[in-house]
């Protein structure tokens, strides 16, 4: 419901308050329910000091005590912004962006618009691959939002910015505790002239699992009203049938389609012959004849060298001169920004960077160094260095604040050993983690080289979320029972396999290029079902009024947003909305004190809305505890002395 503030408005600042105010404006005496939201946060803060950190911190490293500075966006001095101002609207209108093609002609002219350029196009993943790629998908709204309406401003002339889908939204639920339908939506409140893109895992939407068909579309069609854009399919075996059902749901809700070639082995070598150039141009003909706007290369795991880069770009040009091509790479082994070089001189249209300071090893190539290099040539990508760096300062600084998710407490460097094993940048990162975690020195290496051969016995298939986690899964039950590849083949009876191994077998995530290896899937499988064809195919469609209800009995509050959550990950959003119900907007607080709580002393500010901001101090923690085992946490709040009683879990 729309609400009033009235402290906005400019009739009441005028002082005019007369009761027509009060009648013209009935939502006035629509009363929230008492939102108590000042409290709910005490409670949390609270817990964090009584009872530690409410996320699992995966190192000891603690969050930077720093305030990120963030760099001033120019005032829309315009006459028309000016004229605005006056009647109470804050205006500062960032310059037009390819979205206005999009919202005024559609996705097919935004196509055509985007082809029609001479210039290197940039998609930036600094707002979701990234940071999933390099801190465990960890980074939060409220960084995101403060450096947003920057991006507005000063890169207007993205293709796009990809800050969706993927793990995001499973990360921002999960450990994060927010919402992920809200930072989508108020990212694009204030970014409202840049293309907003997603990935979206096909038929798995933004999950792990195939889902029923009308929940993928259902999932497009909410996307899209809460600001998405553009929508990056893709299937992680490349199963047409996967794709095509994605790119019907993304169209159907009004998205731009960009289909997805997920690309494996190296089509510049001749040994190297399941994945060969004829196989992805194949594929792109396929996803061109069924209607996509926009065809991308994804290089999950970085394997595209310059030289293959040109190859296959110039072979799918040709092919499609009229569809704009889209590049996505890992820089995994340091040769990311040459091939996305080679990509463009080939003929691409969009190459996907991340900021300077979030790029690099198994992160996206760096923006700076490709807008740099391509200076003055006809490719020019048009964007400022310096505000390039003014970006990067302020993610260089974010980024601090994170420190308990840090890629490089472990990983120093690229590695070209990437080509050896394929593995996507996001899962290399986790495994290299893992296995010094573990404490084992080798582990790793010895998890990567079996990672080549669980890939092999399982048919050399293309890895990418979810088929990537199946051969990880494999790689590292090979591992700990110390089987070589010919032992899995020789007793692959007998062996009590991951679930995801089996599964694929299976068929649930959908059939590979080439077909199941056999004999090792007939006997791993023995009796057991198979799914024929498409997996999503034979689920039922699910009820959304009926686990709406269902939801509505333990959360009064859920909303149709929370449902679709739910239809993806239930048992996540059930927590989710218990813990939103217990603790309040925890997504406002800032992140060092959201992660492990303020110092005793400490006064800091939450804005819980616009206008609407807390002063909190934290004043002391009682030494004892009380009868009921609860430790009394002192604040002060605006300015007034408030105490929290909470249960000690010690
Ligand atoms: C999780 O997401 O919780 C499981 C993986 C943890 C990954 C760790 S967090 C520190 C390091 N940085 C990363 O990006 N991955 C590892
Ligand atoms: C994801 O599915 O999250 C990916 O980033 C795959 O590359
Ligand atoms: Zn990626």
């Amino acid at each position: 419901p729309f609400l009033l503030n009235v402290l906005e408005n400019q009739k009441f600042l005028n002082g005019v308050l007369d009761t027509y105010f009060i009648d013209e404006h009935p939502q006035l005496f629509k009363f929230q329910r008492s939102q108590n939201r000042a409290q709910k946060l005490l409670n949390y803060l609270g817990e964090v000091l009584v009872n530690g950190p409410q996320t699992p911190l995966a190192t000891k490293l603690k969050p930077a005590e720093i305030h990120p500075h963030v760099p001033e966006v120019p005032l829309d001095l315009s006459p028309e912004a000016l004229e605005q101002e006056k009647e109470g609207r804050k205006v500062t209108a960032p310059p037009p962006g390819l979205r206005d093609i999009l919202k005024s002609e559609g996705p097919a002219a935004f196509a055509k618009a985007v082809r029609a350029k001479k210039n290197l196009l940039l998609m930036d993943t600094t707002f979701r691959d990234a940071h999933q790629s390099l801190l465990a998908t960890r980074v939060r709204t409220h960084d995101l939002l403060k450096i947003s309406p920057f991006v507005a401003h000063k890169l207007n002339n993205l293709y796009s910015l990809e800050n969706w889908g993927g793990a995001t939204f499973d990360v921002s639920l999960r450990f994060l505790h927010e919402c992920p339908w809200e930072r989508l939506e108020e990212m694009r409140n204030l970014i409202p002239n840049i293309p907003f893109q997603m990935l979206l895992r096909g038929a798995n939407a933004v999950g792990y699992t195939n889902y029923p068909d009308n929940v993928v579309f259902k999932f497009c069609e909410l996307s899209v009203q809460c600001g998405m854009d553009i929508f990056r399919v893709f299937d992680s075996l490349n199963y047409l049938p996967n794709l095509v059902l994605g790119m019907e749901a993304a169209a159907k809700a009004g998205g731009v389609v960009e289909a997805a070639i997920s690309y494996t082995g190296d089509v510049s070598d001749p040994n190297k012959s399941k994945y060969d150039l004829k196989y992805y141009t194949d594929l792109s003909d396929e996803l061109v004849n069924a209607g996509t706007h926009v065809l991308a290369i994804k290089d999950m795991a970085g394997l595209l060298k310059p030289r293959a880069a040109h190859i296959l770009i110039d072979a799918i040009r040709q092919r499609h001169p009229d569809v704009p091509i889209h590049i996505h790479t890992h820089d995994t082994s340091g040769a990311g920004v040459a091939s996305m070089l080679a990509c463009a001189e080939a003929g691409a249209d969009v190459v996907d960077v991340a900021v300077d300071s979030m790029s690099g090893m198994t992160s996206q190539p760096s923006m700076g160094a490709i807008v740099a290099s391509l200076q003055d040539t006809p490719l020019d990508t048009g964007f400022n260095l310096s505000d390039i760096s003014e970006y990067s300062a302020y993610w260089e600084m974010t980024r601090t604040l994170y420190a308990p998710f840090e890629c490089t407490t472990t990983m120093k460097s690229g590695n070209a050993d990437v080509y050896m094993n394929e593995i996507p940048g996001g899962q290399y990162t986790n495994l290299q983690f893992q296995a010094y975690s573990l404490g084992l020195g080798d582990f790793f290496e010895d998890v990567k080289k079996a990672y080549r051969e669980a890939n092999l016995l399982l048919g050399d298939i293309i890895k990418v979320t979810p088929s990537s986690k199946v051969v990880g899964d494999l790689a590292q039950f090979m591992v700990q029972n110390h089987l070589t590849a010919d032992q899995v083949k020789e007793r692959a009876e007998e062996l009590s396999f991951p679930k995801s191994v089996i599964e694929f077998l299976q068929g649930a995530i959908g059939i590979p290029h080439g077909g199941f290896p056999e004999p090792f899937r007939s006997r791993v499988l023995k009796d057991m079902p198979r799914v024929e064809g498409r997996p999503g195919e034979s689920l039922e469609p699910l009820d959304f009024g009926k686990l709406k209800a269902e939801i509505l009995e333990s959360h009064p509050h859920a909303t149709d947003r929370d449902v679709m959550s739910a239809a993806l990950y239930p048992s996540v959003t059930d927590d989710f909305m218990t813990f939103r119900e217990e603790y309040g907007p925890v997504d406002k607080l800032d992140t060092r004190i959201f992660l492990t709580g303020p110092k005793v002393g400490e006064e800091f500010e939450v804005t819980i809305e616009k206008g609407k901001t807390l002063h909190i101090k934290t004043l002391a923690m009682a030494e004892d505890l009380t009868a009921n085992g609860e430790k009394e946490v002192f604040f002060e709040l605006n300015g007034q002395l408030r105490s929290v009683l909470i249960r000690d879990k010690e």
